[in-house]
């Protein structure tokens, strides 16, 4: 008879993530699995007779959580902007910066300028560290190609570099990210293009599981906005949208509107836009890291959200402009400290909600029938993930059901 299970982890304590309990922890669990997916979940003394696996993980006084998901990263990219880091410190605005050719159009440059192989290489070590984390999952945004051949190269490559480093990947389509320099002066026939010619190339070749659009005054109005999105649901495309970041759109409204997975950022939502997200089922991302980065001081609306119930996710933003940052577990610290979520609420942020953001029922939490995603981590207790700033407790990762990586105790 074969045995029960593949693989069979002990010793733990387990922040399944659902269920009534704080963190729907479980003492002394046990998680089985056969496949890719969680064949059974819970304590140790629950479980069946028959133990019998093919690979036993003994990890005495662990806590192993569903494997983490960054929902909404930039990370394919070439070059980096120090240089405007420090010019910002010298007295430079990001919109001084921008109009000078700099911002996003500095990235954009960068990256129609490097070639498939450099693309990759130089977006692996961050794809690397966000992995070394604990991150099973990751999204990733294309917006730094801004026409259509480049937005198609950078789709591409964000699912060439998941597969090198071992993460599964959801892509989205952000080619109304900003005007391009060669449409300045001509957004609406920039964004005549993304809607007449790369939303149904990259929706033919099957490249985005999403498309994302960044609705700001710096970025695409709301009638813009209203275009690309009417444009991607024609093509069977669900929406995500940067959100009232720095100024209040009525974003998360719109968003709602058009049903999106997501809206990102939100800092200047009001309570209508809250109550329009709930009606529609769309998570709120929330980013720390670009708050942080723009040293901003209006926070989103998190006792609203709470209120209204609407599901918070955290993520890196990771983008060379206004959140190079590839620690998500240093964001669990930020949206506590900052946005004064509970490292629970944090928590949940980073598996269950996040996986909401991205349409992703099958993983999440620690459940039998999921898929076989674990973090497991040299910790005490759960709200250790959140408490620290910097170092890396992470102590093992199982990726659809197989060993990825174990540091010895
Ligand atoms: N996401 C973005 O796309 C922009 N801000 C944000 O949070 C800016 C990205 C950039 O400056 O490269
Ligand atoms: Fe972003």
């Amino acid at each position: 008879m074969s045995p029960a299970f593949d693989l069979l982890i002990t010793g733990a304590h387990l922040a399944t993530m659902t269920g009534d309990a704080p963190y729907g922890v479980i003492r002394d669990g046990a998680v089985g699995i056969v496949g890719d997916r969680f064949a059974w979940v819970g304590a140790a003394r629950d479980l069946p007779p028959d133990t019998r696996a093919h690979r036993r993980l003994d990890v005495p006084g662990a806590w192993a959580t569903p494997g983490l998901i960054d929902c909404h990263t930039h990370l394919v990219y070439a070059g980096n902007r120090a240089n405007e880091f420090e010019a910002r410190l010298h007295g430079a605005t990001y919109a001084e910066i921008a109009g000078g050719g700099g911002g996003i159009n500095a990235t954009v440059r960068a990256t129609r300028a490097a070639d498939d192989d450099e693309l990759v290489a130089a977006s692996r070590p961050r794809l690397e560290a966000l992995a070394a984390e604990g991150v099973t999952t990751v999204e990733i945004k294309s917006g730094y190609g801004l026409d259509t051949a480049t937005e198609c190269r950078l789709l591409h490559a964000a699912r060439r570099v998941a597969a090198e480093v071992g993460v599964d990947v959801r892509t989205t389509l952000l080619a109304a990210h900003a005007v391009p320099a060669e449409f300045a002066g001509r957004a609406d026939d920039y964004v005549d293009l993304v809607c007449r010619e790369t939303i149904p190339a990259v929706a033919g070749a099957g490249l985005a599981d999403a498309v994302d659009a960044f609705c700001e005054t710096v970025g695409f109005t709301t009638a813009q906005t209203r275009r690309v999105f009417a444009t991607a649901g024609a093509h069977g495309l669900r929406v995500k949208l940067h959100a009232d970041q720095l100024s209040d759109m009525a974003g998360a409204a719109l968003a709602a509107e058009f049903g999106a997975l997501s809206a990102d950022h939100l800092e200047y939502t009001d309570e209508a836009g809250v109550a329009a997200m709930r009606r529609a089922g769309t998570v709120a991302v929330l980013l720390p890291g670009a708050f942080y980065a723009l040293r901003e001081n209006r926070v989103p609306p998190v006792a609203a959200l709470r209120a209204h119930g609407v599901p918070m996710a955290i993520a890196t933003d990771c983008n060379p402009g206004t959140s190079p940052a590839t620690s998500l577990l240093l964001m669990l610290n930020m949206a506590c400290t900052l946005f004064r979520l509970t490292p629970e609420e944090a928590l949940a942020g980073v598996t269950r909600h996040a996986a909401r953001a991205l349409a992703l029922g099958d993983r999440g939490t620690l459940a039998a029938g999921q898929r076989a995603d674990v973090a497991l981590w040299d910790i005490v207790t759960p709200a250790e993930l959140a408490y620290r700033i910097g170092g890396n407790p992470c102590a093992g990762i199982v990726r659809a059901g197989r060993l990825m990586t174990r540091r010895s105790p």
